[in-house]
């Protein structure tokens, strides 16, 4: 019998020169991996706890006590199990941990073990992590949404929406939709360099030009898709990510300080079918905020017809926020994040009750990543369709499009779902 035998962690960087956890498992024949946990800048506040140790180290952010936690609490209880009992590993993490957030081990840490465990076990069995997670069921090669212009929490300029990404779904499989979209990329630098604007670019490798409302990027990007020599809606289509929970007021007003106004959630709504009737957008994330249920409400009436409504903040990978977010009729997609619930398997609950409810699952990376390119096995094994993990550019982002077309050449039948994701 195969079994844990050693764990441990230390403390690395992240793509913004933030400390993280990475944590290594060894089995007893000999196996090692390890795995890199992510962090993020507009959290959602019911987000799994990151455990950051606020003393004079990184400006508070180290990690130490994180990483202390996995070499002694979690090592302790989990050596000697067997890696190819991912829940088995996962619920005790949970148990040992004791609250509903991880408040006590840290999120970090038990994400970071709980990857570095299922990323052994695929390692013992030889075999790609995609194939074990997901097992032969593991065929849908998703459609990536890339984030090519950055506002908002992720860059400096005045863009009040966080991310305006592109989504190749008029395409056969995933290497034609990349590569149209390293080329709509490029052109968009020479757009925007001819417009004496900065080509500098944010946390997620996308451009962060000053622009002067929040459909300027959508209509430079328009022209990008077109230079690119590319059909806008038919093979190329947008996606915004607001993540309205950072722009909203004390008076729940979402505030566009680049359009100098504040609006309320119903006028917000109306703002976006405006643009949805202008531009093929077939996505909108956190297009209000978390608290404003009232006004998801509105929005997924208005709007769940046309184009799919994705919760990040709002859901927070967490299956029991979800599950009330289905019941009463809210959103009609989910954003996966693992680090948000912290573990595998609690992710793989979560993304399995939104298939079983008809809710689309996007993967996604966090604006702090590094080169660990799990989520794109990830997303691979659980079928999500879609994965957004930010722009052609910067290696925390391109580690996990490179892995994708690795696994796009090993699965035989691959399928890539396109338009019919959004056919409503
Ligand atoms: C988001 C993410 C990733 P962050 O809001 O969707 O793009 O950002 O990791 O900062 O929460
Ligand atoms: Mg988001």
């Amino acid at each position: 019998m195969i079994y844990i035998d050693n764990i441990y962690a230390q403390e690395v960087m992240d793509s913004r020169g933030n400390p993280t956890v990475k944590a290594t498992v060894m089995l007893s024949d000999g196996t090692k991996e390890s795995a890199i946990v992510p962090s993020g800048a507009s959290t959602g506040k019911r987000e799994a706890l990151e455990l950051r140790d606020k003393d004079d180290r990184f400006m508070g952010k180290g990690v130490l006590k994180a990483i202390e936690n996995v070499n002694t609490t979690i090592a302790d209880e989990l050596i000697g199990m067997s890696p190819f009992n991912q829940a088995q590993v996962d619920a005790t993490m949970k148990d040992i941990d004791g609250t509903s957030n991880y408040s006590n081990l840290g999120a970090n840490a038990v994400l970071g073990v709980s990857m570095a465990v299922s990323r052994a076990a695929a390692s013992s069995l030889k075999i790609p992590l995609y194939r074990y997670l997901g097992g032969a069921n593991a065929m849908t090669m998703p459609v990536p949404m890339l984030n090519i212009i950055n506002g908002g929490e992720h860059a400096n300029n005045n863009v009040d929406f966080q991310e305006y990404m592109i989504v190749p779904a008029g395409f056969e499989n995933f290497a034609d939709g990349l590569r149209a979209s390293a080329e709509v990329y490029h052109n968009l630098k020479t757009i925007i360099n001819d417009m004496g604007e900065s080509t500098a670019v944010g946390d997620e490798g996308g451009f962060a030009p000053n622009l002067k409302s929040n459909e300027e990027p959508i209509q430079v990007i328009m022209e990008a898709i077109k230079k690119a020599g590319y059909k806008a809606g038919e093979q190329i289509c947008i996606a915004l990510d607001v993540a309205a929970s950072e722009i909203v007021d004390e008076d729940g007003l979402y505030v566009l300080k680049s359009e100098n106004r504040k609006l309320t959630s119903k006028e917000l709504v109306a703002y976006y079918l405006d643009l949805v009737n202008k531009y093929p957008i077939v996505s909108i994330e956190d297009g209000l905020s978390e608290d404003d249920w009232d006004g998801w409400k509105i929005m997924t009436e208005e709007l769940s017809d046309k184009i799919q409504l994705v919760g990040d903040d709002l859901f927070v990978t967490n299956a029991s926020i979800l599950n009330e977010g289905i019941q009463k009729g809210i959103a009609n997609s989910i954003l996966i994040k693992p680090n948000q619930i912290g573990s595998v398997s609690e992710t793989m609950l979560t993304v399995r009750l939104a298939q079983r409810n008809n809710y689309n699952c996007v993967m996604s990376h966090r604006s702090g990543e590094s080169e660990d390119s799990f989520i794109a096995d990830f997303a691979v094994a659980l079928n999500c369709g879609q994965i957004k993990t930010g722009s052609t550019a910067r290696s925390d982002r391109i580690a996990k499009y490179n892995r994708l077309m690795d696994i796009s050449d090993e699965i035989a039948y691959s399928e890539y779902l396109g338009l019919s994701l959004f056919q409503k």
